[in-house]
């Protein structure tokens, strides 16, 4: 039986976080360094072109896999033992919850804080280029770079970043950074003493932030070098033992600070943007903490909205009403208000 493979790369935020997991996990598998503009010959095509690409090994050859969340779901079916998801369901439905913040919400800030600045902008067109291709000699190298940015910086929009927004997203950032110190510096992970599938997301894109790109590293180094250290140690927890998840009387005081940044800018956003989406419009304009708000509609996250509806729904009574408490008063509680809110369940586009 052949190992797992990936197609990914170091400045992919999603690469990093399953590498990381994969590691965790001690599921065997073998990085391919590249970039989904350059598909591996012979392999599979996946559904839709986006890093990482995961090859599974099959009885007739190999099946190409994106997006991160199912291919955890996936990987907690085929491989047994040091879990990622905890097996209380009010836990499990926090860490969904948390994991999908980091994916589709935190990620705004790693590709705004890229690519706004200038100085970040000329760190990074380099490192993409040699990262996916470290004998490029200068000449195509500086073309290729010049290339990225122009593409990277140009899409921006896409995903809210703009000079309207930017107060939004970086003050977030900066909260989120103290939140998550805070959060480590009592338990070391988000749902106890040990790492779940939402520590690996925030992870993920922490990399970038905290690592690659200057503004937000030199923002990370200076006022949280707890959550600087973690990130050098979440890399490779292959030797991490498994410690006990917390309890629920718990989940309050170590969980709430971090729920209520949930509710403050990703719960707005979700909501308007799955109205949106529901009113067949091609962009749309709301506000976030106190803020104004614009954007091209993103039918994706709809569909995240209706995934963490769905696993709300599908709760056992006693997490249901517990989970109730937990969100009251976060802002996350209005995610699952259904009063003038339609189903959105026909936009699935990766
Ligand atoms: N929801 C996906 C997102 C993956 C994703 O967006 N990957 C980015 C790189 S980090 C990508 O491949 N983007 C392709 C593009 O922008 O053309 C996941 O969780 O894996």
């Amino acid at each position: 039986m052949h190992d797992i493979e990936l197609l990914g790369s170091p400045g992919s935020p999603y690469t990093r976080k399953m590498l990381a997991l994969l590691r965790y996990r001690r599921i065997p598998h073998r990085m391919r360094w590249g970039s989904h503009f350059d598909p591996l010959p012979g392999y599979p095509v996946p559904k839709v072109k986006l890093l990482p690409t995961f090859y599974f090994p099959t009885a007739t050859g190999q099946e190409a896999m994106v997006d991160s969340t199912p291919i955890i779901a996936r990987l907690e079916t085929s491989h047994s033992g040091r879990s990622v998801w905890p097996e209380d369901p009010l836990l499990r439905f926090l860490d969904q919850l948390i994991e999908d913040f980091a994916d589709e919400w935190l990620t705004k800030a790693m590709f705004h804080y890229r690519w706004h600045y200038a100085e970040d902008a000329a760190n990074a067109a380099p490192l993409l280029t040699f990262w996916q291709n470290p004998t490029l000699d200068s000449i195509q190298a500086q073309a290729m770079s010049d290339a990225f940015a122009k593409r990277q910086i140009s899409r921006l929009h896409v995903v809210g970043s703009s000079h309207l927004t930017a107060p939004v997203i970086e003050s977030s950032f900066e909260r989120l950074v103290g939140i998550l110190d805070r959060i480590i510096a009592r338990k070391e992970f988000a749902l106890g003493s040990r790492p779940s599938a939402a520590d690996f997301a925030l992870y993920g894109q922490l990399t970038q932030l905290g690592q690659v790109d200057p503004t937000p590293a030199r923002f990370l180094t200076r006022n949280a070098p707890r959550l600087r250290a973690w990130l050098d140690r979440m890399e490779d927890l292959s030797g991490q033992p498994e410690g006990p998840w917390m309890d629920r009387h718990e989940i309050a005081h170590h969980l709430g600070e971090l729920l209520r940044e949930v509710g403050r800018v990703y719960a707005p956003f979700l909501l308007a943007n799955a109205q949106a989406v529901a009113n067949g419009s091609a962009t749309f304009e709301t506000n976030i903490d106190g803020q104004p708000w614009a954007q091209p509609v993103f039918p994706y996250q709809a569909k995240c909205l209706e995934m963490l509806k769905q696993a709300r729904r599908g709760l056992p009574p006693d997490a249901h009403e517990a989970l109730g408490q937990v969100l009251a008063e976060t802002g996350c509680e209005t995610l699952f208000d259904e009063i003038g809110q339609r189903g959105v369940n026909d936009c699935l586009n990766l």
